[in-house]
């Protein structure tokens, strides 16, 4: 493809004006942590066999857009093995019996550089893309995404991965407010209610697009061709 070539992509509210060199795609949090049996996901109960119908669209995408020479960026919930990124509000919150730093099935739950804490095989990073550890919900609170983004010329996402109403949902939010236009595709994005799901997307687009567009995985895919 012609990656300086402005294309239109049919999406919600209206149509979104994809400028290939200038967008990146965003995959969130598609940790085993999350979508893995004896994670956090699933610590803090729920099932987390309901996101894992984003996989294989984000595959699609993401080879897509690898295909096509475009800017991959990830990024991973979790902290440091000392846990000094941790908020103590964010330990305690949820009153599990089982917490953040505790040692689960897939090492220890949400720590860097645990099993668990990793992107699911079917959407490993390969060399050139960027990891983004991220201590919240948000990409970009302490991060070194915008710096990375305004680097590169970013100015638009794609933004995929789990879950819709938090992470993805905030991570959203925090772009559209420093100038960014992001876009959704709702099948590759999940949630572990599917009344999220819905009302998650539905946030986005509303309004007007206040917090930018939703499409699906085939309509970005038809403008990478
Ligand atoms: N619990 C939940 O839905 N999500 C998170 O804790 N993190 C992300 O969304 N990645």
């Amino acid at each position: 493809m012609n990656p300086t070539h402005m294309r239109l992509i049919d999406a919600e509210p209206y149509a979104f004006s994809f400028e290939p060199d200038r967008c990146a795609l965003l995959i969130i949090d598609m940790q085993r942590d999350f979508l893995e049996p004896g994670g956090f996901g699933e610590m803090l109960g729920n099932d987390v066999s309901e996101l894992r119908r984003a996989i294989a669209p984000n595959q699609r995408l993401l080879a897509a857009w690898r295909a096509a020479g475009l800017r991959v960026m990830h990024t991973r919930e979790g902290h440091r093995p000392d846990l000094a990124d941790l908020p103590p509000a964010k330990r305690i919150r949820g009153r599990c019996a089982t917490r953040i730093g505790d040692a689960g099935p897939m090492g220890r739950i949400l720590v860097r550089g645990e099993a668990g804490h990793d992107i699911i095989p079917e959407l490993y990073p390969v060399a050139g893309e960027a990891v983004v550890d991220k201590p919240g919900k948000g990409a970009f609170h302490a991060t070194d995404l915008d710096a990375m983004l305004r680097n590169l010329g970013i100015t638009q996402m794609v933004v995929t991965g789990v879950t819709t109403e938090v992470c993805v949902n905030t991570t959203v939010r925090e772009a559209n407010d420093r100038g960014y236009d992001c876009l959704v595709p709702s099948d590759c994005v999940g949630s572990y209610f599917p009344e999220f799901q819905d009302a998650g997307l539905r946030m986005i687009k509303a309004q007007g697009g206040i917090f930018g567009w939703v499409t699906d995985s085939t309509k970005v895919l038809a403008a990478l061709l």
